[in-house]
């Protein structure tokens, strides 16, 4: 009998197949894992402004060669063995995906990874296949989190929703009253809040544009929320005798001079939001004196297990709006739109 070729399964993928072209659903082949590869059975994919980024960009803007299926904040099952997890272990997707090679990748901080210039892609859904489809390969094990009892629609956001602001944080040393301030409490921002509550003792101040957004960042443990007017600034340094940090999660003109008008001597501005605003550093200049400016980029592996022990301790709840992955299209438009409380996440099967 002629040997039988196993069929090749497809199942249904969000793909970005041309840049500027809407992405399309289509079937995609289930991919077989060779090497240190791992298939993951996706179970929830979050949605990101990052995602619009992707979409909108210009041929030749980004380093990534469509086509490939979006999609970065990723969780599931385990559907191929490997030396470190069975299949069935439930997982979450370390979503930068670097060289594999660089001083930083052999430590899990893909997110900075020294060769990232010279790569096509920065990880899952990011110029490689990702997870708005019903499986996904990962290259290595070292991508994977285990997830324990953590519903799959917290996990897949905490990837990028919960990692970036965490990653953030972190990078902050704060006295015992220091003030925090958060500026855009969008999916970022809420889980930005509940991270500082969780892990400092800052007096935590929300600013957000839109009503529902502070109701969300009261939910979420801030101390003060204010909707930004023309004395905003003012406002919050005479409450917070200026702040220790602000977490711009927008990254706009003018939440940047928000920012610089509103820190105290030796504050940090924590620039995480793309919006793509800009601030002029000269000294002197809009910027008090000590003042520091970072650019923090997603997190590390590590990092994204101490986010996930978080919410298994009760501690970070993300809200969501949960779409079935053929509902994509309609959850993209809200998202542009500014219409998703939380994050959207995507179910596939
Ligand atoms: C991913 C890829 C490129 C830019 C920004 C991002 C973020 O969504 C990761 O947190
Ligand atoms: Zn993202
Ligand atoms: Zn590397």
């Amino acid at each position: 009998m002629v040997g039988v070729v196993s069929p090749v399964r497809k199942t249904p993928a969000l793909r970005l197949t041309a840049w500027g072209d809407p992405p399309s659903l289509a079937d995609a082949d289930v991919p077989e894992p060779t090497g240190t590869e791992v298939l993951v059975r996706v179970e929830a994919a979050g949605l990101c402004h990052s995602d619009l980024h992707v979409l909108d960009a210009a041929p030749g803007a980004l380093p990534y060669r469509p086509p490939f299926t979006l999609g970065h904040e990723i969780a599931g099952q385990v559907a191929s063995a490997s030396d470190s997890f069975a299949v069935g272990d439930r997982v979450a997707v370390h979503g930068p995906w670097g060289c594999g090679t660089c001083r930083r990748c052999a430590v899990g901080e893909d997110n900075y990874c020294d060769r990232r210039a010279e790569l096509s892609w920065s990880g899952a859904g990011l110029g490689r296949d990702g997870g708005m489809a019903e499986y996904v390969l990962v290259p290595h094990a070292r991508h994977l989190a285990p997830i324990g009892d953590l519903d799959v629609t917290q996990a897949a956001p905490l990837t990028d929703a919960g990692l970036t602001p965490y990653h953030a944080v972190a990078g902050l040393t704060l006295g015992e009253d220091a003030a925090v301030v958060v500026i855009g409490v969008g999916g970022l921002g809420h889980v930005a809040i509940q991270i500082l509550r969780a892990t400092t003792r800052a007096r935590v101040f929300a600013v957000d544009v839109r009503e529902d957004a502070l109701a969300l960042a009261d939910r979420s443990g801030a101390h003060r929320t204010l909707l930004t007017r023309t004395d905003t600034a003012a406002v919050l340094r005479r409450e917070s005798g200026g702040a220790d940090a602000v977490l711009d999660f927008v990254g706009s003109d003018p939440t940047l001079s928000l920012g610089a008008r509103i820190l105290r001597p030796g504050g940090a501005l924590v620039i995480v939001g793309s919006g793509g605003g800009q601030l002029t550093v000269t000294k002197p200049g809009p910027l008090p004196q000590g003042a520091s400016v970072s650019l923090p980029f997603w997190g590390s592996s590590r990092e994204l297990r101490e986010v996930i022990a978080l919410a298994r301790a009760g501690h970070i709840r993300v809200e969501t709006e949960q779409f079935p992955l053929s509902a994509a299209e309609e959850a993209f438009a809200r998202l542009r739109e500014g219409r998703i409380r939380g994050r959207a996440v995507l179910l596939p099967g």
